[in-house]
């Protein structure tokens, strides 16, 4: 059986393609035009195709390897009844590109040719693209009046096998689009037209209208983009993935983005057209795993991400660091959020006659050197409501099959501080007085800005109060502090008219949000405790009963 030799074919005058996969190791049986490699210039990715079907039985090539044309690939023991193809020894003789007219015409050089005169518009054909067969139009980056550098992409074709980008072959303005997204085009078919700018543009052969003129156009994308050799077996044309990478549509920026990230691009779900890898899907992927590879595997990795975007496009911008406790905060939020079924509900409270109370007790307050808020106040009436709903001093366990129900009555209470939000814990408040109370909320929430709370402090709530009541707002949705069940946000305490049953009275009305988790809390539940709440909060009294 003899030993045939692959090398690189004509991959369109790119200088050094990088490998970038390995698609078959030695020992590996290969059919005609299957895949060994897949190399990558600035521009496109293809794969080397095999000439010969056998055995692997060499590859001298590594990822990360730079190739150029007529370098070796592998040695494959021919298989003895397989037809070998042409000799890959043949490849590097093939022309550069299909037409005669690159050789002769000025337009084919694709350095900018320095002119003085005003450029002719030429028209961009698609190049040879190394199969005949029509391929798909997948994106067209530019619009009609866009500048445009030479190599900056115009078109991107894609074929099951890869895609490419037709780079724009001198610099210019686009005066004329004649292709549109979805469209099926073969080589010569023409895209658009570029009007050269005159510092820039190549001496303007024959062509002074934007005339048909593929073959003055043509071989100047040709030139620039890594097509392979006309004959030669092309990725282009192959329709079976051989390895798992091969199969993904992704264009070669996205690809090196990938493998400088690390990521299997065949774990990717594009959301492209027809599923082209964008680069706003490695963003999400690599945000996603990182952050949350718990919550993704629990709650089923199948949620879609939000792609990343670059807003210095839109304006300017300004790039911080998260806190530890920003993120970590966020990740708890988003737990809960995806874990628990939230459910609010909204009541106001009389307070005027707590606030009366309030006030009157201001002197002692300052006797005794501390801010009475409304704090205490709630954090005494939900003790009470705990005590008498004890479903919301619950938590669920054994995967939903049991409910562990708390005998003590911690509390937490939500601050916000600059380093993110933090919740300190204030335990048996049941058993605390108001003045205890509000000594120990003032405590806490300094412990919480100076940053001195330890993670016991923050360990062992039942329920939470997130209070926004100092700083505005009618209402919110707070989010259930899980595994805890319930939370009561409070917003900010207002006068309003109140029905008495004769006449419209000024009352000072308490906002309160109840959100609980509708896997253990039903709505009768929520209804009750609130209820209660609103009443203790209304007659303040009654919490001593
Ligand atoms: N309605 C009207 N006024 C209210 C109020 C309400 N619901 N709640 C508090 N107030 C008043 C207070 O009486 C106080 O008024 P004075 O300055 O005139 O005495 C002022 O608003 C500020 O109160 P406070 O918010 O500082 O105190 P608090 O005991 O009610 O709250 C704590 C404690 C820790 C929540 C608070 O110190 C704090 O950090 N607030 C910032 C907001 C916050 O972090 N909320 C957590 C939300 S995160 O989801």
């Amino acid at each position: 059986m003899a030993k045939q030799e692959v090398t690189v074919p004509d991959i369109g005058g790119a200088e050094g393609a990088e490998v970038i996969e390995l698609l078959v190791a030695v020992g590996d049986e290969v059919e005609v035009d299957q895949g060994l490699c897949v190399v990558e210039s600035d521009k496109a990715s293809m794969e080397i195709p095999s000439s010969v079907a056998g055995t692997v039985v060499e590859l001298l090539v590594a990822e990360g390897q730079e190739l150029a044309e007529g370098a070796l690939v592998a040695i494959i023991e021919a298989a003895g009844d397989a037809p070998a193809a042409a000799p890959a020894e043949e490849t590097p003789e093939a022309p550069p590109a299909s037409s005669p007219a690159a050789e002769t015409e000025p337009v084919s050089q694709p350095e900018p040719a320095p002119v003085a005169a005003a450029a002719a518009p030429e028209i961009v054909a698609v190049p040879d693209i190394g199969t005949d067969d029509a391929v798909e139009l997948i994106e067209i980056p530019v619009s009609v009046g866009d500048t445009v550098a030479e190599g900056d992409s115009l078109v991107v074709l894609e074929s099951d096998k890869a895609s490419m980008e037709v780079p724009a072959p001198f610099a210019g303005e686009v005066l004329e689009i004649r292709v549109s997204e979805g469209d099926q085009v073969k080589q010569g078919d023409e895209l658009l037209v570029l009007q050269g700018s005159a510092a820039s543009a190549p001496v303007p052969a024959a062509v002074s209208e934007p005339a048909p003129a593929p073959v003055a156009s043509q071989p100047v994308a040709a030139a620039a983009s890594p097509a392979p050799a006309p004959g030669k077996p092309t990725p282009l044309t192959q329709s079976e993935p051989a390895s798992a990478g091969a199969g993904v549509y992704a264009g070669p920026a996205v690809r090196k983005l990938a493998r400088e990230f690390g990521v299997p691009l065949a774990e990717v779900t594009g959301t492209g057209p027809r599923g082209r890898l964008l680069k706003e899907d490695l963003h999400a992927f690599v945000q996603q795993r990182i952050k949350s590879p718990a919550a993704a595997a629990s709650t089923g990795a199948g949620i879609p991400v939000i792609p990343e975007m670059d807003f210095s496009q839109f304006g300017d911008v300004e790039v911080t660091q998260r806190s530890k406790m920003d993120k970590v905060t966020a990740n708890n939020m988003q737990r809960s959020w995806l874990n628990v079924p939230h459910v609010t509900q909204y009541d106001d409270a009389d307070i005027t006659d707590l606030e009366a109370f309030r006030g009157s007790m201001k002197a002692e307050a300052e006797r005794r050197g501390v801010k009475l808020t409304p704090m205490p106040f709630l954090l005494k009436a939900c003790a009470v409501a705990l005590r008498d709903n004890p479903k919301f001093c619950s938590s669920i366990a054994d995967g939903g099959e049991s409910l562990v129900y708390k005998k003590y009555i911690h509390i937490g209470m939500a601050v916000d501080t600059p380093a993110g939000l933090v919740v300190p814990v204030i335990r048996d408040v049941d058993k605390k007085s108001i003045w205890e109370l509000a000594e120990e909320v003032i405590e806490v929430a300094g412990k919480a800005r100076d940053r001195k709370l330890r993670p016991v402090d923050m360990q062992g709530g039942c329920f939470t109060i997130s209070s926004l009541g100092g700083i505005g707002g009618t209402g919110f949705t707070p989010i259930v502090n899980a595994p805890e069940v319930g939370i009561l946000g409070v917003s900010r305490a207002d006068m309003k008219p109140v029905w008495n049953g004769a006449e419209f009275e000024p009352r000072k009305m308490l906002p309160l949000c109840l959100s609980y988790d509708h896997r253990v809390i039903n709505g009768g539940d929520g209804g009750r405790f609130m209820t209660q709440l609103v009443s203790l909060l209304g007659d303040i009294r009654q919490i001593i009963m």
